[in-house]
């Protein structure tokens, strides 16, 4: 079944109703649907919360009766499989929809292409592929964990226009204006994971939670993304960390170590979880934490770390996107860099292609993907 002329601006509405899930729908993935009769749009849908019907269903309970010979347009392959919900390629077949049209197959193993294919066996019209670079950058992460076991990383990094993070005294609050801040909380937000290290933790006081106020988004968006707030993980792989902390004291942590389990008990006892991850002379190995973190559902882990802990994602090839937000100021003479990453030549250097230059309040926000050799 071909293209027909306004797929693509169905397909764009089903995308700005996915977006409404991008705070909330972890683990599952943002979806949208739109059901169209005659020309005319005649439900509406998206995925809110894992646990919750899918995009389909709501729009197929709006369209209700208008839905019989008409075309429904999904971000993703409609599910063939019972999991929290039943499969919605059914719930089309049973309205009577006449066409779907999908942006992409779902990648998850329990559906990619069955749901299409049984859409196809009920007699509808099926096709694929409209806007589908755009329904993949939304899922970004869903789609890294079905095909390759691990979460997509995103580091944000702060500096000033003369390259520093901090001032020599350590003083690192704040170096961008309130505009950033509400970007960083969005991304905090959207992410199934914030990840910090030690020594931020304990130079910063950092906590890395999502304050609602500070989000900019509208009242039914800020209430999804503060209901299911991200799962915070501190690598602190000697245990350096106190209890006392400000971030174990702002609610429940994953504290991934490779120091002796000896301490488990202590975490346990003040509602925090203690993971023991493989690693070498007090590094956690980052790689087998990610995979811990796909495994349990992590879509998007967000990195907001230290030089060292930064540079060691970067070393080991684990970061998919890079947001630098600069503030216009000189923070003058200071000996912390942005990414602990000693390279020795210029033929080393990591070459990134940037995706993104944009103003933020006061600040330039540059999103940066690693270029693979
Ligand atoms: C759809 N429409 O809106 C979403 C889909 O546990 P469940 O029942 O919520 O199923 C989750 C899986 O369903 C998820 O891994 C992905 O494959 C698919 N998500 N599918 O048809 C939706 N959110
Ligand atoms: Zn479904």
């Amino acid at each position: 079944m071909s293209a027909a002329p306004l797929d693509q601006p169905f397909m764009a509405r089903a995308l700005e109703l996915a977006r409404k899930g991008l705070y909330s729908t972890h683990p599952n993935p943002r979806v949208g649907c739109v059901i169209v009769r005659d020309g005319q749009i005649v439900g509406e849908g998206w995925h809110a919360r894992a646990g919750e019907p899918h995009a389909e269903v709501h729009a197929l309970r709006q369209a209700g009766d208008k839905a019989r010979g008409a075309t429904a347009y999904v971000t993703l392959e409609p599910c063939s499989h019972h999991g929290r919900t039943p499969p919605c390629a059914d719930a089309l077949v049973n309205a009577g929809v006449a066409r779907v049209v999908a942006a992409m197959q779902d990648p998850n193993p329990q559906v990619s292409g069955k749901g299409l294919l049984r859409l196809m066996h009920a007699g509808i019209a099926v096709h694929s592929g409209v806007l589908e670079a755009e329904a993949r950058e939304l899922n970004a992460g869903f789609i890294k964990r079905m095909e390759q076991g691990l979460p997509f990383v995103r580091i944000k990094l702060a500096m000033s226009l003369d390259g520093r993070t901090a001032m020599a005294s350590g003083e690192s609050q704040w170096i961008t204006g309130p505009e950033a801040r509400s970007a960083v909380q969005r991304l905090r937000a959207r992410a199934s994971v914030i990840l910090t290290g030690a020594d931020t933790v304990l130079t910063d006081q950092a906590r890395l939670i999502v304050r609602p106020d500070e989000l900019g988004l509208n009242a039914e968006l800020t209430a999804l993304a503060i209901d299911r707030p991200p799962l915070r993980v501190l690598v602190d792989g000697r245990l350096r960390v106190p209890l006392s902390a400000p971030f174990y004291q702002t609610g429940p942590a994953l504290v991934a170590t490779c120091a002796a389990a000896s301490a488990r008990d202590r975490f346990l006892e003040d509602g925090h979880e203690l993971l023991a991850v493989p690693g070498s002379n007090g590094h956690v190995d980052l790689r087998k934490l990610l995979m811990e973190l796909a495994g349990r559902g992590a879509n998007e882990v967000l990195v907001e770390a230290g030089p060292r802990l930064a540079g060691a994602f970067a070393r080991a090839g684990l970061v998919d996107e890079y947001q630098l937000f600069v503030a216009p100021k000189f923070l003058g003479s200071s000996a912390r860099p942005l990414l602990d990453w000693p390279l020795a030549r210029m033929a080393e250097a990591q070459e990134l292609e940037i995706r993104e230059l944009r103003a933020v309040g006061n600040d330039w926000r540059i999103i940066a993907v690693p270029k693979r050799p």
